[in-house]
């Protein structure tokens, strides 16, 4: 039993822990206890945070607000406080864990049918519609310039100089397909610094299994992992939510024929996404398909740099995984370009 278990004010006693869920970045556990409540207890990433206090207030607000937007249950996460009144424990090693109520219901990593993927959209959109009159500016960044592309390639180059592992000789056709697409993945961040594309609160991590779906009506649930909920465009979430859920493999698949972007689930999410978000401007819904492309591009980049460094970030099974993921995203950037022509007529269909 992990120890932190201890320090939450649950309603009961923790009797059992068991690891749980697929994220790259937290470790997750299932709590049961003997009242029969049960929670999620999370070790959040040292690597990926660095301000825990900051980032918890963020989630409160936002999921206070939600709260009050949709009055059911399980319309948000709820936080456990610890013994000492915050929303998280600091334990003896410096590692930070917070906690929540579980939620009974599905997370999957590939939609089963189109509807799956439909309702993760409406439930991405209507997180950005319900926090289109949140102060956006108030939240902390918790990981700065997180979807800022230039400067995501920045550390990929700066990564490609150090080469900590000698890996860069083993990848040089990989780095060379990220580099020679560096002048069109800054264009969302261009977009953004001209005052074309607004600032709003975005979650920056709309991947499928962060969206909890009903296990009988398939209806979504909630939206979780709000780690990244900060300021953003709306592309990001768009973007992120088409490379991981639209791809017709996994993200760590090894046969690259497997892996091509999904037409049909591009037009099922960009309805679901669009009608559930009203707020959204001419630009940005124009913007939405470089979000896609740009989104991939980046986490791809981002796969890469970490296996650069020795896979430090990302939770990883074998020692290529990262590059596995890379290459799929590579597969999928390519594919969007090809079908580039196809993505901005369904979005004036639209
Ligand atoms: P990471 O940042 O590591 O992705 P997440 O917050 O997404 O962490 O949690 C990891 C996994 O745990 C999720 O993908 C999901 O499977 C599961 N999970 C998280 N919160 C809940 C919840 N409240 N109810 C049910 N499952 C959850
Ligand atoms: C991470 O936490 P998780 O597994 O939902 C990462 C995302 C990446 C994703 C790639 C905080 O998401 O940015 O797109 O892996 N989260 C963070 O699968 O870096
Ligand atoms: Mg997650």
């Amino acid at each position: 039993m992990e120890q932190a278990a201890f320090h939450f004010t649950y309603a009961g006693t923790p009797v059992s822990c068991e690891l749980y869920g697929s994220g790259h970045i937290n470790r997750t556990y299932l709590i049961g206890t003997d009242t029969g409540a049960r929670y999620i207890l999370q070790r959040l990433s040292s690597v990926a945070f660095h301000d825990i206090p900051g980032l918890m207030s963020n989630i409160i607000r936002v999921t206070e607000h939600i709260a009050k937007k949709d009055a059911r249950p399980d319309s948000t996460l709820h936080f456990i406080p610890s013994e000492n009144g915050e929303y998280y424990y600091l334990d003896e090693t410096g590692a930070y864990w917070r906690s929540y109520r579980f939620v009974e219901a599905i997370c999957i990593q590939l939609p089963e049918t189109p509807e799956d993927f439909y309702q993760s959209a409406v439930a991405f959109g209507t997180f950005q519609n319900q926090l289109s009159d949140f102060p956006a500016e108030t939240l902390t960044e918790t990981i700065p310039n997180f979807h800022n592309t230039p400067d995501r390639y920045r550390k990929f180059r700066d990564k490609i100089e150090e080469d900590p592992c000698g890996r860069v000789k083993g990848v040089r056709e990989e780095i060379a397909f990220y580099l020679s697409r560096e002048e069109a993945g800054g264009s969302l961040q261009r977009m953004r610094d001209q005052g074309i594309l607004p600032l709003r609160v975005t979650h920056n991590d709309t991947k499928l299994n962060n969206v909890l779906l009903d296990e009988k009506t398939r209806k979504a649930v909630c939206v979780i992992d709000l780690d990244t909920v900060m300021p953003g465009l709306s592309a990001f979430d768009f973007g992120d939510s088409i490379r991981f859920g639209a791809s017709t493999a996994v993200e760590d698949e090894q046969d690259l024929q497997k892996v091509q972007m999904d037409l049909d689930l591009f037009r099922i999410y960009a309805r679901g996404f669009i009608s559930s978000c009203p707020s959204l401007t001419e630009a940005e819904r124009n913007a939405l398909p470089l979000g896609a492309k740009l989104m991939t591009l980046e986490c791809g980049m981002r796969f890469l740099t970490d296996y650069l460094d020795g896979d430090h970030y990302f939770k990883t099974g074998y020692s290529e995984h990262n590059l596995v993921r890379a290459r799929t995203q590579m597969k999928l950037v390519a594919d969007m370009e090809d079908k580039w022509a196809e993505m901005e007529r369904i979005l004036c269909e639209i």
